[in-house]
């Protein structure tokens, strides 16, 4: 799927801004008015923590936004498609009063064809949102109702922020003619590289032409063809390639013409050049073993919720790249487009998780360990949503180097009867979808040890969300390190050629908390816990990620063990260190 570009046939326009809103189910709402008592909400952000009043900001259910655009003639003469970074967790969106499209999935985006709802002039957009969560949809929730009130209890820690989170734009293409994906397919040995791209094109043309074009903005390589399937590859003799915190982009040039030679449409689309494989526990980049060093992390911040805010994301890169991090996980939904652009430029390996998170009924994420009575797997309806999720994270993201694996799924109950049943399609669907066969995991919960886990096989690498010191063991660090240790050495055991990452570890931590006995919650704590675990990790040289929990302290809803949000970050909510930041720049500037 391609990012809106302006270039020499296609506009977009933003329309960010302050919208109106309303909580509100359809019947109350006259698709031909404005919206009767609306309040003023900005896009793109989360709307909860925008307002003041509690009742709203925590409302489960529907609500509208609306705004107004305008079309000019020489616009209307274009093909416009009106596109949503991601709109949380479905939207309905009517232009003039009329359905122009719908969308079910919260972070990810979706494109509506305009041109028979549009006039010249004055145009009204209202979009219908919902924040619902149940037993089919990604993420999963408990769903409720009383006395006409719908109430969900979300399988997941982080607060359930919703509305139009990302940016709204309009882009135009030809009307008759356009270019509707690029996909960079490329072989590479590590020096020369084969490129032989898919390109999706919709309607009539004459000829195109493919240019690569290098960071110092030279066509290294051009190819004219007659059509998409007589491409002949594009060789790039001197490949420079796509390191780990040393990123290097190219970008692919498409222009298609008419029979004059007059330009159709064109767009140019970033890539680089990387290769991705397992081999005897290792993960190699460009056949070089590479150790993970990074986080967990949540799109949060204060005010905007799960907003896109590109200030916020580049101040989150540079602490990470301060910290001598290479890697990071969009726990527990894709990121902002936006965001992964970014990774790309600034060479960070990135673990893409779809929404697949609360697929384990029973458990409870502020009860910690409670453990499950029902059957996950016959209760769930997720399959066609999982499915939907995954095919919509690869086509927006698989021309992304900094991809380096894709998470399906976060904790699901792989120990439950039916684990093995409902992900091997998804695995096989994975790669399937995914031309480059980048690895694919699931992180595990800390119930589904080796001997009762069911999915393992499937997977090719060992993810483990592992809370020795502090769900287990709580306070023991003595007791945590062996148990630690002994599960190491048993998943190595029965997979001893699957690498293994932490994907998850760490201790909730008040900032400015000291406690000279070094009890849980104070900093202290925090270093003795993280000090534990990496010397574990340092013992076995199967082990090749840290990926600490979490970044950054984030909203969730109060809970018994979530007092003013989840404190497990290695910064404060509002990127302030906690002591073990200098730990980790001081172990990553060398491991
Ligand atoms: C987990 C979850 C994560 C939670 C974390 C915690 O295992 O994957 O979403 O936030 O534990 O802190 O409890």
């Amino acid at each position: 799927m391609l990012y809106p570009q302006v270039n020499a046939t296609r506009m977009v326009t933003s329309l960010d801004g302050f919208w109106q809103f309303q909580v509100a189910d359809q019947k109350a709402i006259d698709l031909h008015q404005p919206l009767p008592a609306p309040l003023t909400m900005a896009v793109p952000a989360s709307f909860n923590d925008q307002v003041v009043d509690q009742t709203l900001r925590n409302h489960d259910g529907y609500f509208w936004y609306e705004t107004t655009f305008n079309i000019s003639k020489l616009q209307k003469t274009q093909r416009n498609v009106l596109r949503f970074g991601s709109v949380t967790h479905s939207a309905v969106v009517y232009i003039n009063g009329h359905e122009a499209g719908r969308h079910q999935g919260g972070f990810t985006p979706f494109e509506i064809e305009l041109d028979d709802y549009i006039q010249v002039g004055k145009n009204d957009l209202k979009v219908q949102v919902s924040n619902l969560l149940d037993n089919t949809t990604l993420p999963s929730g408990e769903l409720t109702q009383q006395a006409g009130q719908y109430h969900v209890t979300p399988r997941f820690d982080f607060y359930n922020y919703a509305g139009i989170n990302r940016p709204v734009k309009i882009f135009t293409t030809n009307k008759q003619v356009h270019i509707d994906d690029v996909v960079v397919k490329y072989h590479t040995d590590l020096h020369q590289t084969n490129v032989l791209p898919d390109i999706k094109i919709t309607g009539n043309y004459h000829h195109l032409t493919l240019q690569i074009i290098d960071e110092a903005n030279n066509v290294v390589v051009q190819n004219n063809s007659a059509s998409t399937t007589t491409i002949k590859p594009l060789l790039l003799a001197d490949t420079h390639l796509w390191q780990p915190r040393h990123a290097y982009l190219y970008k692919l040039a498409v222009m298609i013409y008419d029979a004059n030679d007059e330009l159709l449409d064109t767009y140019e689309q970033t890539f680089g050049i990387r290769t991705v494989k397992i081999a005897h526990n290792q993960i190699l980049v460009n056949d070089q073993p590479i150790y993970l060093k990074g986080f967990g992390r949540h799109e949060d911040f204060p005010v905007i919720g799960k907003g896109m805010n590109q200030a916020v994301i580049n101040h989150d890169h540079n602490l990470m790249k301060w910290l001598n991090a290479n890697a990071f996980r969009t726990s527990h939904y894709p990121y902002s487009e936006e965001e992964m652009q970014l990774a790309d430029r600034d060479g960070l390996l990135v673990i893409d998780e779809t929404p697949a998170v609360g697929l384990f009924v029973g458990f409870s994420a502020s009860m910690a360990m409670g453990q499950g009575q029902v059957n996950t797997w016959q209760t769930l309806k997720t399959q066609a949503a999982h499915q939907q999720v995954i095919r919509e994270m690869i086509t927006r993201d698989q021309n992304h180097p900094a991809v380096l694996m894709w998470s399906i799924a976060n904790e699901p109950a792989s120990q439950q009867v039916g684990a093995h049943e409902y992900f091997a399609p998804l695995v096989q669907l994975t790669k399937q979808l995914d031309w480059q066969k980048l690895p694919v995991m699931a992180p595990k919960i800390m119930v589904a040890t080796p001997d009762v886990d069911r999915i393992a096989d499937l997977f090719d690498v060992i993810a483990l969300n592992r809370y020795y010191g502090w769900y287990a063991d709580f306070n023991d660090l003595t007791k945590a390190k062996q148990d630690l240790q002994n599960e190491i050495k048993a998943w190595h055991q029965k997979y001893p050629d699957k690498p293994i990452i932490f994907t998850e570890f760490g201790a909730d931590t008040l900032s400015g908390m000291h406690s000279l006995a070094r009890e849980p919650y104070s900093e202290e704590y925090q270093l003795d816990y993280y000090q534990m675990n990496l010397a574990v990790f340092d013992e076995f040289d199967y082990v090749v990620g840290e990926l600490l929990w979490n970044f950054a302290d984030f909203a969730t809803p109060t809970g018994l063990i979530r007092i003013n949000g989840n404190r497990k970050g290695i910064f404060t909510r509002d990127r302030q260190p906690k002591d073990i930041a200098y730990l980790l720049k001081k172990r990553w500037a060398h491991k």
